[in-house]
């Protein structure tokens, strides 16, 4: 049987501070806009709040490089303000978590700005610095072929010290050295530090990445050219579970939540090491597996087609995976680093977006697991325009990538036309365009009309339409949808939260449809039509019971649709996406 906690019940809402709300007309999101919003944010249903990044920072990679681990970055408010946005979500009853960036700092930091001034230096060893290679010609060359999360060589040279230091992400964002005790025990003071000001856990970026392979080896080449992922070298390394077993310890006295992020990993047994509940490391983590489905072989700019039957062998691996070795699944589409399902998964078409938007909230808010849901999420928000020039894009991640295109195949348009239809369709801008609370402001109710800042991103040109309000006033909307599927996980968590899982017609093409059962018996079947045509469903014998004795509230109320039934044992899909 599986044990009850606190954080299983727990559906989690994700803020991206600088696209939330702008409380002082600067163009970027802050923390007193937040605190603006809680009531809205708590009428939704959900229990924790995560907010991305607000420490002190250069803002090379949106917070994601800290310079002071103990600090609020102005752009977002004041110590003061923060404290005052983790009373007002506990006054509501809700949770605070903090995501917790310690793979990296920032360069900035003055433990790198120390670790950089000579080798002599005390925080040399923070980081992880090593000697060149040179080839035949007597060529400098990089420690070894690692290329960064954000292109280019993971190794970084400097000048004044004569050697590379390693970073897996920007340049500005050294990997800092866990195999030094003094950096563990620096990680631990700051984890100390925000439970102590009374943060209720931690969302941790990049954990699995923490400990390298010693050694650090050459990766093996899987594509063209010197520079080749890393991955193998750095995903679950060695020493990563005595590195998480120790922060397991702290989080455990002061009963926290933990989400670990979890790239690059395939193989269920790695992420149950971190998350199995006799373990003592981290309470969940996300896996990569939905998000990557459509990345083809060279990563996330090279394209491979959606199909829904991979989604479906991937939910049912971990469902069951997770529940029969007792560990616990993250579950999520949505967060800054992806794109919006509706676009990605199914339709933006006018036509079908709010009932994809309904139909992603059913088939995977039901799901077992700790539910994550991202601003815009709840209310329908979709990719940026298929027509938005390059000038518009912000996130590193495309900027460097798209550099070397041009570096490297100024006059391919074909390759360039594809790479940029990647850009739109899984690139990380779609998820950070600002909160459309409104349709009638300039900005969208985002940011106040100031003549002299416009937001630091633009806002889709849709929400005259598509916003906030609407969505409130449109029992109809996926909003008032999404509320009533986290309602009902709640009022049915025996069976939503605890229940086992099984899926039903695994060879079905294009409904992905599942049954969970509580300990008592009680079930729920869930039925979710992933493509915009008219179809019918034929439901086996066994189940046929489960969608037609008229017990299953939830099926009359969430999927709408089953009304078309014709009294033999088939669901009509009308007119799709449900
Ligand atoms: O992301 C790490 C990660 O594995 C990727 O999803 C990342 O978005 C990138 O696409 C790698 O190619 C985390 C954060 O969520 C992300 O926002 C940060 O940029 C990154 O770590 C570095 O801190």
């Amino acid at each position: 049987p599986i044990r009850r906690a606190w954080w299983k019940e727990s559906c989690v809402y994700q803020i991206y501070p600088a696209s939330f709300k702008d409380s002082n007309g600067d163009g970027w999101g802050d923390i007193p806009g937040i605190i603006s919003k809680l009531d809205y944010v708590n009428s939704l249903g959900v229990d924790i709040v995560w907010l991305c990044p607000i420490l002190k920072s250069p803002q090379v990679d949106m917070g994601y490089d800290i310079s002071d681990y103990k600090d609020i970055d102005p752009l977002y408010g004041t110590m003061a303000d923060h404290d005052a946005l983790i009373k007002g979500l506990h006054d509501r009853g809700m949770k605070y978590i903090l995501d917790l960036v310690v793979n990296h700092t920032s360069d900035q930091h003055e433990w790198f700005q120390e670790s950089r001034s000579s080798k002599e230096n005390p925080f040399r060893d923070w980081y992880i610095w090593r000697p060149a290679r040179y080839d035949e010609n007597g060529t400098r060359q990089p420690p070894n072929n690692w290329e960064s999360a954000f292109s280019g060589s993971a190794w970084e040279w400097d000048q004044s010290t004569q050697e590379y230091y390693l970073h897996i992400f920007a340049k500005e964002q050294p990997d800092l050295n866990w195999e030094n005790p003094k950096v563990v025990a620096a990680v631990h003071d700051i984890i100390r530090f925000w439970l102590d000001r009374g943060v209720d856990g931690f969302r941790m970026d990049v954990i699995n990445i923490i400990s390298k392979a010693p050694g650090l080896p050459d990766a093996k080449t899987t594509k063209p050219g010197f520079l080749q992922s890393p991955v193998e070298h750095i995903v679950c390394g060695p020493k990563l579970h005595d590195y998480l077993q120790a922060i397991g310890k702290i989080l455990c006295e002061y009963d926290a939540f933990s989400v670990g992020e979890a790239p690059g990993v395939h193989d269920g047994n790695e992420i149950l090491k971190i998350v199995g509940h006799d373990r003592g490391e981290l309470s969940m983590a996300f896996n990569f597996a939905i998000v990557d489905i459509d990345h083809g072989p060279e990563g996330r700019w090279s394209p491979k087609p959606f199909r829904i039957k991979l989604l479906k062998e991937i939910i049912n691996k971990w469902q069951t995976f997770m529940l029969e070795n007792v560990g616990w699944n993250a579950l999520y589409m949505e967060n800054h680093d992806q794109s919006r399902t509706v676009s990605r998964y199914c339709s933006d078409d006018l036509k079908y977006r709010t009932i994809s938007a309904k139909m992603l909230a059913g088939h995977l808010g039901f799901q077992s697991g700790t539910l994550f849901i991202f601003q815009g999420q709840e209310w329908a928000q979709v990719n940026v325009p298929r027509d938005w020039p390059m000038e518009k894009y912000k996130d590193i991640e495309v900027l460097n990538h798209w550099t070397t295109i041009l570096r490297d195949h100024p006059n391919n348009a074909e390759l360039q036309d594809r790479t940029k239809r990647q850009y739109w369709l899984v690139g990380r801008d779609n998820g950070r365009t600002p909160v459309q609370w409104n349709g009638t402001d300039k900005y969208a109710g985002f940011t106040t009309e100031n003549p002299h800042k416009v937001p630091w991103m633009d806002i889709h040109p849709d929400y005259t339409e598509w916003n906030v309000d609407n969505a409130v006033n449109d029992t109809k909307s996926a909003f008032h949808y999404w509320k009533s599927v986290l309602a009902l996980r709640k009022e049915e968590k025996d069976v939503f939260v605890y229940g086992n899982f099984e899926m039903v017609d695994f060879d079905h093409e294009d409904v992905i449809a599942y049954v969970r059962t509580a300990d008592n018996g009680r079930k729920a079947f869930i039925v979710t039509n992933f493509v915009s045509k008219v179809f019918w469903w034929a439901v086996s014998k066994a189940h046929e019971s489960l969608l037609f004795d008229g017990k299953l509230k939830m099926s009359d109320h969430v999927i709408e649709r089953l009304r078309n039934y014709n009294g033999a044992n088939e669901v009509k899909f009308a007119d799709g996406l449900h």
